[in-house]
């Protein structure tokens, strides 16, 4: 079963008007965002006297990188999770959360680029347009969502900074603070929690910095404020609550690659031919579904990725 991947053609005219208006104001913020003194002017977002939520993110486009399929439920994407600083269970993230303090929050961008940031979350936030994009997330542990994450590309981020031509991986680091994440206090995992990215796979544009989901912002158990979301890699490697995000000449090292190389490989594409050594990868369970479908190579995103991997040994280099 493929998935219909919305071209810019097909969006609704109405679509287009509603979201103009929009991409007009989200225009004028990045422009005024940027000017002079750059982020550090950047004016805070004003919701609308008739928000309906506090929480609602305004000014939100709809995009062309979304898949037509039925949305997992909000509940099951914010109580079904895997985030191991709070706790290794399904159900302990959405318990244990509420620890978590979203704000004030910064983000430090560095290593190898021209322009090193500290850039408060707000601040990013307001200098980029932000979409809504439904992608398929798997897990590696054989179960699925699709999810309506609101967010921008990588790709901005990193053009904001400018990487070197030493640039040649991205790393990205979670959060280290066991008071605010209980979990962190158990060596479950080797804190902080680390992922990484090559350089034109950070550049992609299905790479996505979320920061809502459901229209709103990142409930913490899903890596509020900012978190990855790869599509067609394993869902571990889409890391929560970023702090820091330094471009490096060499592989970086990955948690799970740490925790077990044979097991979790630096790529971890969506790769139904490839078993994990203890199950198959070649079926999954979409959350709220009764029977298994089966798994897509790249997770169904075969042609805006496969490029990136011509040439390369998958079952090596997994
Ligand atoms: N910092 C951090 N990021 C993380 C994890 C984690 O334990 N810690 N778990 C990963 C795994 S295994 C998955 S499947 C996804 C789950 O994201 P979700 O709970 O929003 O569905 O988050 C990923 N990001
Ligand atoms: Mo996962």
């Amino acid at each position: 079963m493929l998935i219909k991947i919305k071209k810019a053609s097909d969006v609704r005219e109405s679509e287009v008007t509603d979201h103009g208006v929009y991409l007009n104001r989200r225009k004028f913020l990045k422009t005024a965002a940027f000017a002079g003194a750059g982020l550090a002017v950047a004016p805070s977002l004003v919701l609308p006297p008739h928000a309906q939520a506090a929480t609602k993110l305004p000014g939100v486009m709809k995009s062309k990188y979304t898949v037509d399929e039925k949305l997992t439920p909000l509940k099951d994407v914010t109580s079904y999770n895997n985030f191991y600083e709070f706790g290794t269970g399904k159900g302990d993230p959405v318990k244990n959360a509420h620890k978590l303090k979203p704000r004030p929050w910064t983000v430090q961008i560095d290593g190898e680029v021209a322009k090193p940031k500290t850039v408060g979350i707000d601040d990013l936030i307001n200098a980029h347009l932000l979409e809504e994009r439904i992608y398929r997330f798997r897990c590696v542990e054989a179960w699925s969502m699709v999810i309506p994450w609101v967010g921008f590309p990588l790709a901005a981020l990193l053009k904001m900074v400018e990487p070197t031509s030493k640039g040649k991986y991205v790393a990205f680091e979670t959060l280290v603070d066991p008071e605010q994440m209980p979990g962190q206090v158990y060596n479950a995992l080797d804190w902080p929690y680390r992922e990484g990215l090559r350089i034109d796979e950070a550049m992609n544009p299905l790479t996505l910095m979320s920061i809502g989901l459901y229209g709103e912002q990142l409930p913490n158990q899903n890596g509020a404020p900012i978190r990855l979301v790869v599509p067609w890699k394993y869902g571990y490697k889409s890391i929560k609550s970023i702090v820091r995000i330094t471009l490096v000449e060499k592989m970086p090292p990955t948690t799970w690659n740490l925790q077990s190389a044979k097991e979790y490989g630096f790529y971890s594409n969506v790769n139904p031919d490839r078993d994990h050594p203890r199950w198959s990868q070649r079926k999954e369970r979409r959350i709220g579904e009764f029977l298994k479908r089966k798994t897509l190579p790249f997770n169904g995103y075969t042609e805006e990725v496969a490029s990136l991997y011509a040439g390369m040994d998958l079952q090596k280099f997994h």
